[in-house]
C-alpha cells in the first residue's frame, strides 16, 4: 500500500475499505471488517486522538473529514449486513418451500365393524317402530339368565358345556333375555306408565361352543313387547316387515311350530334362500310364557306380550354372503376393510 492509501481520510482507502465491505461473503466477515476499519484500534480512530494538539481550524476539517468518511463505510457495513440477511433468508425459504402439488399420503381412518353396521341396521327398523333400546350386565346371576325365564335347573341350557360359570350363582349371559327381564320388573313396579313396553336389547352374549357357524362371544338383539292386547298376529306382521326391510326385498319367510321355555306358543322363522334352494332358520319367537310375566311381576291375565331373539353374526352372514362366522373376530384388515 501506498502511504497515501493509508492515510484513512484517502479516496483510496475509502474505495479499498468498500471493495472489501461489499466482497465480506457472511456476517462474521463482515464483523472483523467493522473493527479493522471503524474500531477503537482503527487507523479512523488513531487519527481522531491526534486532534486534541491541532488548532481550532484544523481540528474542525479534520472532524468533519473523519465524521464523513465513518459515516460512510458505517452506512456500507450496515447494508452489506442487511444484503447478506436478506440472501441467507431467501436461501432458508428456497430450501424449505413446500409443494403442494405432491400427491398427499391419505390417511388412514377406521371403520365400523361389519357386525356393529348389522346390528345399527337392524336396531333402526325396530327404533322406528316405536321399540327402545335396553342395556343390562353381561355377567348375570342365575336368576336372571334362566331362573325367570322358566327354564329350569335339569334344563340343557343350563349345563356346563354351554354356560360360561364364575361360581354356584353367576355367569356369562347366554342371552339378551336377562335384560328384558330386568326391564319387566321395572315395568311391572309402575304399570300405568310403564307398559306398554316395547323393547330391544342388542349386545354381546356368551356359550361354550366354538366352529365355522358358532363363536363363544357373539352378538344378539332380542325384542319384548308387553300390552294388554298382544297377539301372535302382531309379532308375524312385525318380523315380516322386518325381514323384507333388512334384505330389501319382498321374501318367502316360514313360521314353524317350535319350543322354548320362556314362550308359548313358540315359533322359529325360516327365510327361503333362492341361492341355496333350500329353507334358512334366522330366528326364534313367540307369545311370552304367562310364567315369565309373573316371575316379573306383571300380571298375565291382564298383560300379554310377545319376544323374538336374532343372532346379529348370522344376519351378517346373509347379508354380506360371509360363509365362515370366525372371519368377523378375527381382525383381519384385509377381510374388515372390505366393510369400511
Ligand atoms: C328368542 C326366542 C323366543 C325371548 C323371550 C324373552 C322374554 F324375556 F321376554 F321372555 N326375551 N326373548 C325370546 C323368545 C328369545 O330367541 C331365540
Amino acid at each position: 500500500m501506498s502511504s497515501e492509501s493509508q492515510n484513512p481520510l484517502s479516496d483510496a482507502f475509502v474505495a479499498s475499505a468498500l471493495a472489501q465491505i461489499n466482497e465480506a461473503s457472511d456476517e462474521s466477515a463482515l464483523q472483523q471488517l467493522k473493527v479493522n476499519l471503524i474500531g477503537k484500534k482503527s487507523e479512523l480512530a488513531q487519527l481522531s486522538k491526534t486532534m486534541g494538539s491541532l488548532g481550532a481550524d484544523e481540528k474542525k476539517q479534520l472532524g468533519q473529514s473523519l465524521h464523513e468518511v465513518r459515516t460512510q463505510l458505517g452506512s456500507a457495513l450496515d447494508a452489506r449486513s442487511a444484503l447478506l440477511k436478506q440472501e441467507k433468508l431467501n436461501a432458508k425459504l428456497a430450501s424449505e418451500t413446500i409443494d403442494v402439488t405432491l400427491q398427499p399420503r391419505g390417511r388412514k381412518l377406521g371403520g365400523v365393524h361389519p357386525v356393529t353396521q348389522i346390528q345399527e341396521r337392524m336396531s333402526e327398523f325396530f327404533i322406528r317402530a316405536g321399540f327402545e333400546v335396553a342395556n343390562g350386565p353381561e355377567v348375570e346371576s342365575e336368576f336372571y339368565n334362566f331362573e325367570a325365564l322358566n327354564i329350569p335347573s335339569h334344563h340343557p341350557a343350563r349345563a356346563m358345556h354351554d354356560t360360561f360359570y364364575f361360581d354356584s350363582e353367576y355367569l356369562l349371559r347366554t342371552h339378551t333375555s336377562s335384560v328384558q327381564i330386568r326391564a319387566m320388573q321395572q315395568a311391572a313396579k309402575n304399570p300405568e306408565n310403564s307398559l306398554p313396553l316395547k323393547i330391544i336389547c342388542p349386545g354381546r352374549v356368551y356359550r361354550c361352543d366354538s366352529d365355522q357357524t358358532h363363536s363363544p362371544m357373539f352378538h344378539q338383539l332380542e325384542g319384548l313387547v308387553v300390552t294388554e292386547s298382544a297377539n301372535f298376529a302382531q309379532l308375524k306382521s312385525l318380523i315380516q316387515s322386518f325381514l323384507s326391510e333388512f334384505f330389501g326385498r319382498k321374501l318367502d319367510v316360514r313360521f314353524r311350530p317350535s319350543y322354548f321355555p320362556f314362550t308359548e306358543p313358540s315359533a322359529e322363522v325360516d327365510l327361503f334362500s333362492e341361492e341355496s334352494d333350500r329353507w334358512l332358520e334366522v330366528l326364534g319367537c313367540g307369545m311370552v310364557h304367562p310364567k315369565v310375566l309373573e316371575n316379573c311381576g306383571i300380571d298375565p291375565s291382564v298383560y300379554t306380550g310377545y319376544a323374538f331373539g336374532m343372532g346379529i353374526e348370522r344376519f351378517a352372514m346373509l347379508y354380506y354372503g360371509v360363509t365362515d362366522l370366525r372371519l368377523f373376530f378375527q381382525n383381519d384388515l384385509r377381510f374388515l376393510n372390505q366393510f369400511a
